[in-house]
């Protein structure tokens, strides 16, 4: 897969996606980042890339010339599946949306600042938009890293069996049960004698009334989903 990312903060995404699983998915060439600084496609002595709003107001916006000439390099190279502008009004982003995406070739992320990016640039090249929550962020750059991280690790052979994607929370609509390692005894608090006991099914089923307790407490709004 191909991820490319539109920014005018190139720094703020490199370390978040240079480390551990994304650098590895990288590294065996499942996993393709491209970091596009937006800056040179900006007008005059100052290359800018924003301008104020018409109709007043405070608060900049991104403006149409040099996203669409930028845009327009990038299509001119690469076929994308989906062109993803990252935005608080956008859909709400959950494992499923990043299920699906893990199975593009092409992606293109564009990350906005200040009061966000010309409408008519969504109008003509966005083809989806997603939030990852109910809060405001300084700008797309650290949504786009959550959203790179979430579909990397689902790209197959990117995870192997010992952080398999498979038992992670939300995976099934659950919340991963609790887990433990050494040592047994912590300052006299146990291990709960099921994980002890080598029975691979007692511990499926307890790992699995966990998982359920777990999410019936904590989050009641993703087992209604689940009806
Ligand atoms: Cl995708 N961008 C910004 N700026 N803020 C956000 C967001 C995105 N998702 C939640 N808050």
């Amino acid at each position: 897969m191909q991820i490319k990312i539109i920014s005018i903060l190139p720094e703020l995404l490199e370390s978040p996606l240079s480390h551990s699983i994304m650098q590895r998915a990288q590294d065996k060439g499942l996993l393709k980042i491209e970091i596009v600084n937006l800056r040179p496609y900006g007008k005059g002595k100052h290359q800018q890339v924003d301008d104020y709003q018409f109709g007043g107001g405070a608060g900049m916006v991104m403006g149409c010339e040099p996203l669409a000439a930028c845009i327009e390099d990038l299509k001119s190279e690469t076929n994308f599946d989906e062109i993803i502008y990252l935005t608080p009004d956008g859909e709400r982003y959950e494992q499923g949306i990043a299920n699906q995406l893990s199975l593009k070739d092409n992606l293109l992320l564009i990350c906005g600042h200040y009061k966000g990016i010309d409408e008519r640039i969504r109008e003509k090249y966005v083809t989806r938009e997603i939030s990852i929550g109910d809060y405001v962020l300084s700008g797309g750059e650290l949504a786009a890293a959550v959203l790179v991280d979430s579909i990397g690790r689902l790209i197959p052979g990117v995870l192997n069996d010992e952080t398999s994607a498979l038992t992670d929370s939300f995976q099934d609509k659950l919340l991963a049960p609790p887990v433990y390692t050494r040592p047994r005894d912590w300052n006299g608090m146990q291990v709960p004698d099921v994980l002890l006991s080598g029975n691979d099914a007692l511990i499926e089923n307890w790992r699995y009334e966990q998982s359920l307790e777990r999410t019936k407490k904590r989050r009641p709004d993703i087992l209604r989903d689940n009806d």
